[in-house]
């Protein structure tokens, strides 16, 4: 891949002194690349750095109080802070090893904060490489080290420095051997992270597989109750790792693994020219671009002392998460402050066509939208900021043919639906090409695939979007590129190409979104002018040009989800739960997340996932029912029971049932008393009714518990989990040191009124699609999905599961997996 790492004083030098553009049709600034940094070889050391100082955002101004990573390779000479929110881009070689030394110089707290005994955890931070593929358990504190060791592991924090020492009684360090490894299958956690501070630096160890998938990840804050804090106060970077020629292909693969399904090239002359076209489009400048686009959102208040030539902003922080909630009727400063930045923009409306707007009359965001402005007091302004790798409305001008774009949401709480859009009105189509850092694989092709598909709102044909939604974490690469003679016309939504002739003069924006299944739930998103994307005429005649084509995802984990095969052997089943003892506790005799399941394909049983969030009062209570669930026990259409495999909707692993007809998880009957006490009306004056419905509530989707066991089960096996979301709104669902595949997915409830609030493209491509992997699946209000989980590999340990809008996982939306070793050692395959 082209290494497109730019010195960061040329980003500043662009910057600094120069006005900002006011004609919509130029950015404010020219666009510039972040910097890259690569790791390759057996092992490789590199010191992360949180800070929080001063940063310099081009097409804003400067802005006082953000927090930022600053990253270097261990050992090297000291450079000065770049001092931007550009995100940093480590870019890992597969079978490389990479430590991480994270320092922690943050000082977002008020010093009133530091003051309160309550705040457990000043400031303390840690990370978590969100989609990769590596273990959570590290070594803990081996002898002679002078930091815990940790794996992909996020119950430690280390503390900031910033503050001077540790409080009495939380430097745990000298006592490190209390735990040596609190991602270790066999760890116990303590109720409260305070207890899992350090001071000083963490360590982190990632062992990044030879065959690990190559694409697009990210680095973010993951400490409990302030990752929303964290990362909405700037805190994210981005990981990349291999090469984009282990997802695009000319005519073949010179490296193709013997999992390949696209084939490998036949002979060495087609491996050579193989080669020589990837050279060429690699090291031609009117070949072929890559581009990091990260979005992320901040908010600003305009100083006192700010100039037009030299803008002037302070950060409006996130404030601290408290650890208790305010008393029922008291104040909640907290609460109070979340809520407004959601408004600082105004109120927005929900169309006739489904478009989110704010009032008439209002002008086009472009890049920020200013709050409106008092006619009192004019000044200062705020604004809600949302930058493209750090940079506001920049001018992308491409110059090649061909751009590979890497999107990424690296914000806490916003969904983007993004759209290029022309000047002319015309919404630009666009070629994916990963989803959540993994190739998209050709959907595997069946008879009566595309007419249940389109049944269930799916669509399974073309390969353009004009479309691509984001959730929290999501990650979506595209190639926008010239058509070529053997393309659909360019007019063609889904031709996934541009016209190939002319300027093009367009704009990437995001239309706005509402998350909620009516206007009364959920989060409204801005409609935001992101960036200026300009085309001068084609460098080469594009009739000519050659464009890769996409190609599957290739290793193991792809082998391994290739359509199930006929039953060979006895389904395994598990006995079905025990009827509910008839009394007043209609969740008596329910077990909960108790031990491992016995899954298989031509099983009964699966893993019952369901998210919920519910407000009580002023109390909105987020979380996640577990529990193992035997299809024979919940009807399904006529009253069949149904195996795992009769539920797949793809091609050749869906048996279908004496009427002929497939079943589907929507038909399964999820009646559950227990449920149903959970999410009871309740009257709102009446507060003893209130509480105990709260309590019913929390008893069935139990708010995250550190200590608590959730979800138990063994390395080794794979699980079929039917995850639900119960909820009126969007979730997203995400599970870490792993992708799964989505077997099948219901994304038409009754009420959901538009799947593409928070799904998107994504339903044309995932659900149908075994052999794509993916860490995250947006989940639509009352929609259901069927996930395959392999409990393989490095996932020996002790991790966790969520929704990744991260105030919903703050408030309690995540839950805890325990992957424990067989009890007996696995005995060797016969020979
Ligand atoms: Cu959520």
């Amino acid at each position: 891949m082209r290494s497109l790492a730019k010195p960061a004083a040329f980003v500043l030098a662009l910057w600094t002194g120069a006005a900002l553009a006011d004609d919509a049709r130029h950015g404010n600034v020219p666009f510039v690349d972040p910097p890259i940094l690569p790791v390759a070889g057996p092992q490789g050391s590199v010191v992360l750095d949180a800070f929080t100082d001063w940063v310099e955002v081009p097409g804003l101004g400067r802005v006082e109080g953000a927090s930022s990573y600053d990253l270097e390779m261990a050992g090297a000479a000291p450079v000065p802070q770049r001092r931007s929110l550009m995100p940093r881009i480590l870019d890992i070689a597969p079978g490389t090893t990479v430590e991480v030394r994270l320092r922690n110089h943050l000082t977002t707290l008020e010093a009133a904060d530091l003051a309160d005994p309550g705040k457990a955890m000043p400031d303390a931070t840690n990370i978590h490489t969100h989609g990769l593929i590596v273990s959570p358990t590290g070594i803990g504190f081996g002898s002679g080290h002078e930091a815990p060791h940790l794996g992909d592991c996020v119950y430690p924090l280390a503390a900031s420095t910033a503050h001077g020492p540790m409080p009495a009684g939380m430097d745990h360090k000298p006592a490190g051997g209390r735990l040596r490894d609190a991602c270790a299958e066999t760890a116990h956690l303590p109720a409260e992270m305070g207890d899992l501070t350090f001071a000083g630096d963490l360590l982190y160890s990632y062992a990044v597989a030879k065959d690990h998938p190559s694409g697009l990840f990210w680095i973010h804050p993951h400490p409990h109750t302030q990752s929303e804090v964290q990362l909405s106060n700037g805190l994210s970077g981005l990981l990349a790792i291999g090469s984009i020629w282990d997802y695009l292909a000319f005519d073949c693969r010179v490296t193709a693994s013997p999992y390949d399904p696209t084939g490998a090239c036949a002979t060495q002359e087609a491996q050579r020219r193989e080669r020589e076209l990837e050279h060429r489009v690699e090291h031609d400048p009117d070949g072929l671009a890559v581009r990091y686009l990260a979005l992320k959102d901040i908010q600003v208040r305009e100083r006192a002392d700010s100039t037009k030539a030299k803008p002037h902003f302070d950060l409006i922080a996130f404030p601290h998460r408290p650890a208790m909630k305010p008393a029922p009727g008291a104040d909640d400063p907290f609460g109070t402050a979340n809520d407004a930045r959601k408004a600082l923009c105004g109120t927005l409306a929900l169309g006739s066509d489904g478009d989110i707007a704010f009032p008439a009359g209002t002008p086009r965001a472009r890049g920020v939208c200013w709050a409106p402005v008092d006619p009192k007091a004019p000044a200062p302004r705020s604004g809600w900021v949302f930058p493209v790798s750090g940079q506001v409305y920049p001018e992308i001008e491409v110059k090649a043919d061909m751009e590979l774009w890497r999107l990424a949401n690296t914000s806490a709480d916003v969904t983007y639906r993004l759209q290029l859009v022309s000047d002319s009105g015309a919404a630009l189509s666009m070629q994916p090409v990963a989803l959540d850092g993994v190739a998209l694989a050709a959907p595997v092709a069946a008879p009566h695939d595309s007419a249940h598909a389109s049944s269930k709102g799916l669509s399974t044909s073309g390969r353009g979007v004009t479309e691509i939604t984001l959730m929290p974490s999501a990650r979506t690469e595209v190639l926008v590129r010239r058509c070529a003679k053997d393309d659909r016309p360019a007019t063609d939504p889904r031709s996934g190409c541009l016209p190939p002739q002319g300027a093009i003069h367009a704009t990437l924006r995001t239309r706005g979104v509402l998350t909620g299944a009516t206007d009364q739930d959920g989060d409204f998103w801005p409609a935001i002018d992101l960036a200026r994307v300009e085309w001068g005429a084609p460098r080469n005649d594009a009739q000519e040009v050659r464009h890769p084509r996409v190609i599957a995802a290739a290793g193991p984990a792809a082998a391994a989800l290739a359509p199930a095969a006929k039953a060979t052997s006895a389904p395994a089943v598990a006995t079905p739960p025990a009827p509910a003892p008839g009394g007043a506790d209609p969740c008596a005799g329910k077990h909960y997340g108790h031990g491992p399941g016995s899954f298989s394909i031509d099983g009964t049983q699966v893993r019952l996932i369901r998210l919920n969030n519910k407000s009580f009062g002023d109390d909105e209570v987020f979380g996640i029912h577990d529990e193992l669930l035997d299809l024979r026990s919940h009807a399904l259409d006529k009253g069949h029971a149904v195996r795992v495999a009769q539920l797949v909707t793809e091609g050749a692993a869906q048996p279908q049932d004496d009427s002929g007809k497939a079943p589907d998880i929507a038909d399964i009957e999820l009646g559950d008393a227990c449920q149903d006490a959970a999410v009871a009306p309740f009257g709102d004056t009446d507060a003893a009714a209130m509480a105990a419905a709260e309590a019913a509530f929390k008893a069935y989707y139990r708010p995250f518990a550190m200590d608590v066991d959730n979800v138990t089960t063994t390395h080794g096996v794979t699980e079929y989990w039917l995850v639900i979301n119960d909820a009126p709104e969007c979730h997203n669902f995400h599970i870490h040191q792993m992708k799964f595949a989505t077997l099948d997915a219901d994304f038409m409830g009754p009420d959901t009124p538009s799947v593409d609030q928070c799904a998107g493209d994504r339903k044309a491509e995932r659900p149908v699609n075994q052999r794509a992997l993916q860490d995250n699946i947006p989940l639509p209000p009352k929609t259901r999905v069927l996930l395959k989980i392999d409990f393989d590999g490095p996932k020996l340990g002790r991790f966790v599961f969520h929704c990744h809008i991260l105030e919903h996982e703050d408030k309690g939306m995540m839950a805890t997996i325990r992957v424990a070793a067989p009890a007996e050692p696995a005995e060797a395959a016969p020979n």
